[in-house]
């Protein structure tokens, strides 16, 4: 009995495959969690989504960018997408929506053995949450998204706000709860998210959201997973906070981490 956490597959279904067969996955017994981005920019998204459904009973998603995209366009009943059109003009469509739109935006995994706590979200948790604050933000999010999803999904768009108060209500909240766990990767000097830069070179003015958010963890058997930001390839030089997004869309890796003895697991995008 193993749980493996997955970073961005994007559409990668072979190198899935792949990277099943090397964990010898097993869906009677093993659970996969994947990290978000299960879809776009990739050749086979439709796969993808159908291995999950297939094997929804041992699988766990939190809901990343281009996962919301998705849903946006099959909400809108868009039938073209580019890497995405075989899922819109599929009969399934709505089997793939109605899956994907209960999928929380952060899971909590607590492993037995090692006493261990994963925070597991697409693009990560800001400091300016607390991780219980983070909690009732994802359920306050995936509720809103159940209830009314054209709601959601017509009012994400956009960079702004890009700082947190607790008095934000209506579509900056939501827009905003968004962006952290699914589009963050540097805050600004003021504190808030900037979403305009991806590259990982030196910045005068920006930081990695995870320096400030190493406060969040309070003891070292806790931990944060996320993918999102393929250009940091896995590095974050901080012990309890780990990126799995190694850019295998982009011809890199896909990789997996075994949350029992955090051993790595890659295949070659
Ligand atoms: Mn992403």
């Amino acid at each position: 009995m193993s749980t493996y956490v997955i970073g961005d597959v994007q559409g990668c279904f072979k190198e899935l495959l792949k990277l099943t067969k090397k964990i010898e996955f097993n869906p009677l017994k093993d659970t996969l969690i994947f990290a978000g981005d299960l879809v776009n920019r990739g050749p086979q998204s439709l796969e993808v989504l159908d291995f999950c459904l297939k094997n929804k009973k041992s699988i766990k998603v939190v809901l990343g960018n281009h996962d919301l995209y998705l849903l946006s366009l099959i909400n809108n009943n868009q039938k073209k997408a580019k890497t995405l059109s075989p899922i819109l003009k599929s009969k399934s469509a709505s089997k793939y929506f109605n899956w994907l739109v209960k999928k929380p935006m952060l899971l909590k995994v607590k492993i037995k053995e090692t006493h261990e706590t994963f925070w597991i979200s697409h693009a990560g948790i800001p400091y300016f949450w607390s991780l219980t604050k983070a909690q009732k933000l994802s359920r306050e999010l995936s509720k809103s998204l159940q209830n009314d999803p054209s709601f959601v999904l017509n009012n994400m768009w956009g960079d702004r706000p890009n700082k947190w108060n607790d008095n934000l209500k209506g579509t900056k909240r939501l827009r905003l709860i968004i962006n952290c766990f699914t589009r963050m990767r540097y805050l600004d000097m003021q504190g808030g998210i900037n979403l305009k830069t991806k590259d990982t070179g030196p910045k005068k003015e920006l930081e990695p959201w995870f320096v400030k958010s190493k406060k969040l963890l309070k003891s070292s058997d806790e931990y944060i997973i996320f993918g999102h930001w393929a250009a940091l390839n896995g590095k974050t030089k901080i012990k309890n906070i780990i990126g799995l997004d190694t850019g295998c869309v982009w011809g890199g890796k896909l990789t997996a981490i075994r949350l029992e003895d955090k051993k790595i697991f890659a295949v070659k995008g």
